[in-house]
Parts: structure tokens; C-alpha cells; sequence
């Protein structure tokens, strides 16, 4: 490739002079802005390409296409002038209804078009301009531990809903958002322990460390509970009963018996014929744990469980507790138990728990006084905690 250089006052001025020697197919390379020696004004120098052999510019050739191995195209139809005429006296001889028809329906189509453009501007304009306490609301019910999925759909629902619509006052909005949480909230009916003649065995299943011990103590010594029954306490700790359950044995009367060893399990369950309720207390294990639910599938067969309680605690992170409580799912627990309400300001979580689990809920426990923290699944006691500072 040989290369020349030409300098004009303007790019085209360049160009020109090399196009006068070199044709117009020339390859323009490079241009720059360079000074006048002599006077010291501006101009441009552009560099072209030029073939050796002949002084002439090598035009650009396609790369060559084996043309054997294409399939060849369709050979394209150019429509003549003949051709374009025959379609529109076509479209002119088609008799004026169908053309009417078809006008009608474009123009149709154009206004529903323009409906759905409003309707998109209305409602980012609407949802951009939500009233102060609205959004107010809304960002507290995420801070309390709501997916913000959640809190958006309550507050677009107490937006339309509420009855003064955009002035609602903040108590509006909350009696409206309250009235929608309550249909999610489903209660375990304790009328199945408490007002049957039947033997109860109740197992309790959960993480380790969410508070089951503690629970199944609770739940022996509330009064609406099982405080009337003749209860006994089977522990499977395999480290033997805590120091706080033989206390509580102590204290309530209330026999704990220990199964160390797996094959003690069914002889331990024989020897409870004479009790009304059995509360099992099961050992936390990693449900990650090899052979968890093996084992889990053999604590059932032999204690043939009559009700199992899976108990999570409200301050794990809900998507960890999502993911272990897959597998205890597979027991079909038929209540839901939530401990440590005292550990976590995001009682949000809550719903959330309700809404994937479908789970009736049996208790709240909220401390570690086994007499005292312990709530039933009262919806005020829910809504006391979320709203106590917007009431
Ligand atoms: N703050 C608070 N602590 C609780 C609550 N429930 C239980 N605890 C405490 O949490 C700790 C663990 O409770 P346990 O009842 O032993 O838990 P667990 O599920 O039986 O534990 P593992 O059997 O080891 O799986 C203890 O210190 C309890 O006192 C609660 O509602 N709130
Ligand atoms: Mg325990």
C-alpha cells in the first residue's frame, strides 16, 4: 500500500485535490489539522491509500463467498411501475364498505389506544403522588418487617377502599389496612386438645434453639391450654432433659420422661397410656442434617403424633426459615407455633409466614418466663406491636 498525503484549507478542499489525481474511489486513512509554515493558519492534511503498481487506488472488493455452498435466495420481485399501479387500482376498485369497515376499525383501534396511554400516565401519577400519610404508612409497614410487595398491595387497597379515598386520615388507612390483615390471620381451633376425650400426642418439630423446650412447657402450664389435663413430657434431648424442664417438672407436677437411646422411644410411648396429652418434645437438628428426615419419618411412625406443631422463631431471617421449613412441611404439621415476638421489631414477618405456610398458628411466645410469655393468636396482639406508634 503506498500512501499520500494532501493538504487543503477544509476536509473537502483535501479531498478534492487527491480526488483529482486519484479518482474518486479513493480510501481516505487518516486527516488532521496542521499549521501553514509560511503563514502559520490552519489546515487539513489527509492521507490516502493508493495502489503501487499502477498509481492507482485500490478499490474494496467483498470477501469472496464460495458460492456452491449458499443456498440460493429467492430470487427478489421488483415490483415494475405497471405493478404498483395494479395494486392500487386494486385497492381502489375494492367496494367502499370493506374500506369503511376497515377505516372504522383503525379509527377504533387509535382511540382505545390513546384510553390505555391515559390510563398508564393516571396511574404512575397516581402511584408517584400517593398523599403523604399513605406513603408515610407504606415505608413504616417495610421498616416492621413487611415484604414491600406486601405493604404496597395494603396500602393500594386502603387508598381504594378507605371511604374519604385520598383524605383518609392515618387511622383510616390502618383500620382498612388491619381489616385486610385479619382475614389472613388463621387460628389453630385449641378446642382439638382441649375438649377431647382422646388421647393427644402432640409433637413439637422445629430449627434448634427456636424455643421448643420452652414451649411445650408453656403450652403444659397455661391455663387455657393444657393447664386442665393430665399432661406428661417426653423429652428426646439426647443429652437428657434440661436443667429448666425438671424444674418445671418440679414445680407443676408435671412428669418428664427421657428417651436417650432411639430404641427406648416405643416402650416409652406405651408407658404413657394413662396420660391425656403427650407432649413430645423433639431435639433440634439441622434439617440440612444427613438422615434428617429419616429420622424425623421413624420419630413419627413410632409416636404416631396426632397433632405436630412446627415451631419457628420470629427472629430468624425469613428466607433461612423458608428453606428448612420445606422439609418439616413434609410431616404435615397441622399448627404453626412463633416464639421470641421480644427478639425482633419486624412482627411483620408475620404475614409473611402466613401467607406461604398456610399454617394455623397455636401460640406466641415472647420471653423465657414460662408462666407469663406466652400470648394466644390474638390478632390485637399482632396489631398492638405494628401499630402501637401510629394509632
Ligand atoms: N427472648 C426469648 N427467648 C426465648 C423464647 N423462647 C425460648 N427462649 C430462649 O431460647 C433459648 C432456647 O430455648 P429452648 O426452648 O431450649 O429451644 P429449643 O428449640 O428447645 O432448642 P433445642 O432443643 O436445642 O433445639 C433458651 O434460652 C430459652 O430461654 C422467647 O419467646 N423469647
Ligand atoms: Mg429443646
Amino acid at each position: 500500500m503506498n500512501v499520500k498525503y494532501y493538504t487543503g484549507r477544509s476536509l473537502a478542499e483535501a479531498i478534492g485535490r487527491a480526488k483529482r489525481d486519484y479518482g474518486s474511489d479513493i480510501i481516505l486513512l487518516d486527516s488532521k489539522e496542521i499549521r501553514n509554515e509560511m503563514d502559520g493558519s490552519k489546515l487539513v492534511q489527509v492521507s490516502i491509500s493508493v495502489d503501487e503498481k499502477n498509481g492507482k487506488v485500490k478499490s474494496w472488493r467483498p470477501p469472496s463467498v464460495d458460492r456452491q455452498k449458499e443456498r440460493p435466495l429467492p430470487k427478489k420481485e421488483v415490483e415494475s411501475k405497471e405493478d404498483f399501479n395494479q395494486v392500487i387500482s386494486n385497492i381502489l376498485a375494492r367496494r367502499p364498505k370493506t374500506l369503511n369497515q376497515e377505516k372504522q376499525i383503525l379509527e377504533e383501534l387509535a382511540a382505545l389506544k390513546e384510553q390505555v396511554n391515559q390510563l398508564k400516565i393516571k396511574t404512575t401519577d397516581e402511584e408517584a403522588k400517593l398523599p403523604e400519610n399513605f406513603e408515610r404508612i407504606r415505608q413504616n409497614l417495610i421498616k416492621k418487617g413487611f415484604k414491600s410487595s406486601m405493604a404496597e398491595a395494603l396500602i393500594k387497597k386502603a387508598y381504594y377502599f378507605s371511604p374519604a379515598g385520598a383524605q383518609a386520615t392515618s387511622a383510616e388507612i390502618i383500620h382498612t389496612i388491619k381489616n385486610e390483615l385479619r382475614s389472613k390471620i388463621k387460628r389453630y381451633d385449641l378446642a382439638q386438645i382441649t375438649d377431647t376425650a382422646q388421647r393427644q400426642v402432640i409433637m413439637l418439630v422445629g430449627p434448634t434453639g427456636v424455643g421448643k423446650t420452652t414451649m411445650v412447657m408453656k403450652l403444659a402450664a397455661h391455663p387455657k391450654i393444657l393447664a386442665q389435663k393430665e399432661v406428661a413430657i417426653i423429652s428426646t434431648d439426647p443429652y437428657g432433659p434440661s436443667e429448666a424442664l425438671k424444674a418445671f417438672s418440679k414445680m407443676s407436677g408435671v412428669p418428664v420422661i427421657e428417651k436417650k437411646r432411639e430404641d427406648e422411644l416405643s416402650e416409652v410411648m406405651r408407658r404413657m397410656n394413662g396420660y391425656e396429652v403427650v407432649l413430645v418434645d423433639v431435639a433440634g437438628t439441622s434439617p440440612f442434617a444427613p438422615n434428617f428426615m429419616k429420622k424425623m419419618e421413624d420419630y413419627t411412625k413410632i409416636i404416631k403424633p396426632d397433632q405436630i406443631f412446627l415451631v419457628a422463631a420470629m427472629n430468624t431471617d425469613v428466607e433461612d426459615f423458608f428453606a428448612s421449613a420445606s422439609l418439616y412441611l413434609l410431616l404435615k404439621p397441622s399448627g404453626l407455633i412463633l416464639t421470641k415476638f421480644d427478639e425482633t421489631n419486624r412482627w411483620g414477618k408475620f404475614f409473611t409466614l402466613m401467607d406461604e405456610l398456610d399454617l394455623p398458628v397455636v401460640a406466641f411466645g415472647e420471653g423465657k418466663r414460662i408462666f407469663i410469655d406466652i400470648a394466644l393468636p390474638d390478632e390485637n396482639y399482632v396489631f398492638n406491636k405494628l401499630f402501637e406508634d401510629q394509632a
